[in-house]
């Protein structure tokens, strides 16, 4: 079993107000800002995801285009074990996959608790073109992914398997959720028409109950965008950003004017608040990813360990997220 990362002491976190938060996000930068376009992924296996975006978005390609082929790339790894085939099963040994995509009209398609099918992303983005849903789940979904010519395959690999084996053992359900196991992709991008898209796709959290879905096919929650304003995405415990709208909250408040990275650290300490009431700090883990217009750009997350992708004209790289605790 992954041991968690320690973190400074939960007492003294669990202890810590509104305002000593707020003084560690005041230690906030100046805005990151590029040039159009921009790709911006979670974790380190962004760096493939915005890698592939690029050779769209590098030639005049369209952002949805873009993050589509992204996480694609992400998802068909059978090495990553928390986003398509690969992925960690659930309780019963079952991998299902959830997904979303949004465009600049504020189109959307999402796809939950599907099964068998390597590209969940590209099955979101059919809900999202060819029905006149947002989106479908299990069977449903499974059945349209089949009449729209994608593939059955089996996705459980046998080194997730062994890992569900072991699992087993002790069958202790405490998720360690994007602290060493690297989760989630959630990717945005901006094109050279200044126009935006978001993606995100997952297994969800490994071990969960049968039939859990997350926030990462829920838009509003996993992913949001404006393309007035921005756009944002999220990784990490669904259940604390479903409960704060997370991602369209970060778009929110970019809307009343405050910065990518401002917005992200508003609604991650509010993420904060919350579960310090209910006095559940232990598994909590919640980053986001946030893009304007401007090309403004920021990765933040709750607890140390969360990094993000960036891809722009003038550079590629990983940065380690700031974080509030
Ligand atoms: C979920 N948010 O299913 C996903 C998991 C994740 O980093 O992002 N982990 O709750």
């Amino acid at each position: 079993m992954i041991k968690r990362r320690k973190f400074i002491g939960q007492a003294a976190v669990g202890a810590m107000s509104l305002s000593a938060l707020q003084a560690c996000a005041s230690q906030s930068k100046e805005p990151k800002r590029v040039a159009k376009p921009v790709a911006i992924s979670t974790w380190g296996h962004g760096m493939m995801a915005n890698n592939e975006s690029w050779q769209f978005l590098k030639d005049g390609g369209s952002a949805l285009d873009a993050v589509e082929r992204g996480v694609r790339v992400v998802e068909s790894d059978p090495k990553v074990m928390t986003v398509g085939i690969g992925g960690f099963p659930d309780r019963e040994g079952k991998v299902t996959l959830d997904a979303c995509i949004m465009d600049k009209y504020s189109n959307c398609g999402s796809v939950a608790y599907l099964q068998d099918i390597v590209n969940p992303i590209s099955v979101a983005r059919k809900v999202m073109e060819e029905t006149p849903h947002i989106m479908l789940v299990g069977a449903g979904a499974k059945q349209f992914a089949l009449e729209q010519g994608f593939k059955e395959d089996n996705l459980l690999t046998p080194e997730a398997e062994k890992a569900y084996q072991n699992w087993l053992k002790e069958s202790q359900y405490q998720p360690v959720i994007n602290i060493e196991n690297h989760d989630t992709i959630s990717m945005l991008a901006l094109d050279q028409n200044g126009d935006l898209a978001g993606a995100c796709t997952t297994s969800g959290a490994a071990y969960k109950m049968n039939g859990r879905v997350g926030d990462s096919p829920i838009i509003g929650a996993g992913l949001f965008l404006d393309n007035e304003v921005g756009a944002a995405a999220a990784t990490g415990l669904g259940e604390a950003v479903i409960r704060t709208a997370g991602s369209a909250m970060v778009v929110e408040l970019m809307r009343q004017g405050k910065s990518p990275e401002e917005a992200c650290v508003e609604v991650t300490n509010r993420i904060y608040q919350l579960y310090k009431k209910r006095d559940d700090l232990d598994y909590l883990q919640v980053g986001f990813i946030a893009l304007n217009k401007q090309g403004e750009y920021a990765g933040y997350s709750l607890k140390e360990g969360f990094n993000y992708a960036i891809h722009h004209p003038e550079k590629q790289e990983l940065v380690d997220a700031r974080y509030s605790i």
